[in-house]
């Protein structure tokens, strides 16, 4: 493939490691300052509802305790920084637990970072990341400690920090801090995270257009209380949660099977058997090739309600009315490692906190009875305003802000038709076409990835902290950012390098991935 001239002449500032874009001017350490300049933040630093909990030097190469209720107790750190650990008061009930990374070599931009599931764990691996490529970064615990529900309970304020505050506040106290430390303020704001962070990232962009020039937001979970009770239809479809006295019940070593089955009728679609379902969307997957016929064996082959189950979770999820709640799980999305937690025979955990604690106040809620009522109710409670699906985009839009955003597309957690379904909320709420979302606006459907990372495809690309590839804004979709916000060059293709080293270029929706008897390359959409 060619790139551009123009793509590498914004290069430098990213690859030239030596020469820091910004420092010379205003804060340029000899080797012994960072570590007393670091040290002195510690007295020196008012902020805003803050207490400064520690400040503390780390060299290139150390690891670092990062102890706490999410089972990270250490964290490598591949770039010498300055560690800054804060709380922040967000009201009387409520406050974020937060950090900001100060690398010696900065570059004079700014990056916030997301988090997961139902969020309360800093995401440290994100500011490893960050600061490997120089931005001063931070990240927070979304406003709460760990990933259970509980507590939401009666806590509205630790919800709306979950929501929407968050992430705003970080970013704020952060740019405070970052410009303190360095002497002047950041050029341009970024936002890196994936599923919860995607949402993240959405709101960010929805709520405070001004917090950020670029954001990345993969695999985003919004549409929030639907994408629960779609989770929770998947698992009732087998059963759950009283797997062992339903006949959908499908154990699970015979998900192997039926990913197997699935390869078999979809894999070809796209025009090469390699294991990977491009587009599963045109994937029609007929379960009734494995019912159990006279002498095949229960093990591998399935019962009517079986099938019948089958049917339910590769299809949409409709509400009491037929409208439409969230997309179907894409075929191929079994063969994920991630599934099995789905298909266990209970309901989702994240489904279970979020509906006990923060929408129904009920501890002792009894999930056999779940059904509309509660998901009505949901959508009519939506507390904090989780459900992030709005398509009006137009302030961070009309403000110069760049989004990327990307989805696997054989995500067991998230289907990858709600990105879809997201760009095309965008257009119809800005009545913008394709070629008018692209001016700031564009998503990447990756083949054979699951969810944020992993799977058979070439699935990194700079998304998260360990999928780096290439430090180069065409294999690197931060990096793609940045020359987006600060070039002007926009991302035509995102290059992932899979597992082996192979790489495919990603497409950008409505364009699709089309093999040409060569490769795969990318096509304008004919169905979007
Ligand atoms: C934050 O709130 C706690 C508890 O309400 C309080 O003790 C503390 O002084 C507050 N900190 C700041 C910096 O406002
Ligand atoms: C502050 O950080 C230093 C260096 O990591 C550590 O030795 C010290 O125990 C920390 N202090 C507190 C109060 O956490
Ligand atoms: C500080 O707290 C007050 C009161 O809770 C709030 O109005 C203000 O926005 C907070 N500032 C920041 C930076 O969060
Ligand atoms: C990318 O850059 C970071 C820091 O700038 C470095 O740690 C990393 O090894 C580089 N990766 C590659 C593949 O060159
Ligand atoms: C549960 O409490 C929240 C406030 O924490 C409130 O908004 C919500 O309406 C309550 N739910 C019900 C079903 O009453
Ligand atoms: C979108 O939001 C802007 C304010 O940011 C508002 O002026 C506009 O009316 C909204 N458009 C729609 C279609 O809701
Ligand atoms: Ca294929």
């Amino acid at each position: 493939m060619d790139f551009p001239d123009i793509t590498f002449k914004f290069l430098p500032k990213i690859l030239i490691g030596s020469l820091p874009l910004f420092s010379t001017s205003t804060w340029s350490p000899k080797p012994e300052e960072p570590h007393a300049a670091c040290l002195a933040l510690k007295s020196s630093l008012k902020l805003e509802n803050s207490t400064i909990t520690n400040v503390s030097y780390i060299h290139a190469g150390s690891t670092i305790d990062t102890p706490g209720p999410c089972g990270v107790e250490t964290t490598d750190v591949q770039t010498a920084l300055c560690r800054v650990q804060f709380f922040t008061n967000t009201t009387d009930t409520s406050s974020v637990r937060a950090e900001a990374w100060l690398p010696d070599e900065w570059y004079g931009r700014f990056l916030a970072t997301g988090n997961g599931g139902l969020g309360g764990c800093i995401d440290y691996g994100s500011l490893d990341y960050g600061t490997s490529l120089h931005f001063a970064t931070v990240g927070s615990n979304n406003g709460h400690e760990g990933n259970d529900g509980i507590v939401f309970l009666n806590q509205p304020e630790v919800v709306n920090d979950f929501a929407f505050r968050a992430i705003h506040v970080e970013t704020v106290i952060g740019k405070q801090i970052t410009e303190a430390y360095y002497g002047r303020p950041h050029d341009k704001a970024y936002y890196l995270g994936c599923s919860t962070g995607g949402r993240q990232g959405t709101q960010a962009a929805l709520k405070y257009p001004n917090d950020f020039d670029g954001i990345l937001a993969g695999a985003p979970a919004t549409d929030f209380n639907h994408l629960l009770h779609w989770a929770a239809m998947l698992g009732r479809a087998i059963g759950a949660p009283n797997p062992s006295s339903s006949p959908a019940f499908i154990p699970p070593a015979m998900w192997k099977v039926i990913s197997a089955e699935i390869l078999q009728q979809c894999d070809g679609v796209d025009g090469v058997l390699d294991g990977i379902i491009s587009e599963p969307d045109l994937c029609v997957f007929r379960p009734e090739r494995l019912l159990c016929t006279s002498g095949r064996t229960l093990d591998s082959c399935l019962t009517p309600p079986q099938v019948a189950a089958l049917h339910k979770i590769y299809s949409p999820v409709h509400g009491r009315h037929g409208d439409l709640v969230y997309p179907r799980f894409d075929p191929g999305a079994e063969g994920d490692p991630l599934a099995l937690d789905l298909f266990s025979g209970q309901l989702s955990f994240t489904f279970q906190d979020w509906l006990r604690y923060a929408v129904l106040n009920d501890t002792e809620f009894d999930f056999s009875n779940y059904g509309f009522d509660e998901l009505e109710l949901m959508d009519a409670i939506n507390p904090g305003g989780i459900a992030t699906w709005n398509g009006n985009f137009s302030a961070f839009r009309d403000r110069g802000g760049k989004f990327l955003t990307y989805h696997g597309r054989s995500d067991p957690l998230i289907p990858s038709g709600n990105s879809k379904r997201m760009y095309n909320l965008l257009a119809y709420t800005l009545r913008a076409p394709a070629s008018a979302l692209d001016a700031f606006y564009r998503l990447f459907l990756i083949p054979g990835m699951g969810h944020c990372i992993g799977g058979p495809g070439a699935t990194r690309f700079g998304q998260v902290s360990h999928a780096n590839a290439l430090n180069a804004s065409s294999h690197n979709i931060l990096l793609a950012l940045v020359d987006w916000v600060e070039g002007g060059v926009a991302p035509d293709t995102i290059i992932g390098t899979a597992q082996d080293g192979a790489t495919r270029a990603h497409c950008r929706y409505p364009q699709e991935s089309v093999w040409n008897g060569d490769e795969f390359v990318c096509m304008p959409g004919l169905r979007s």
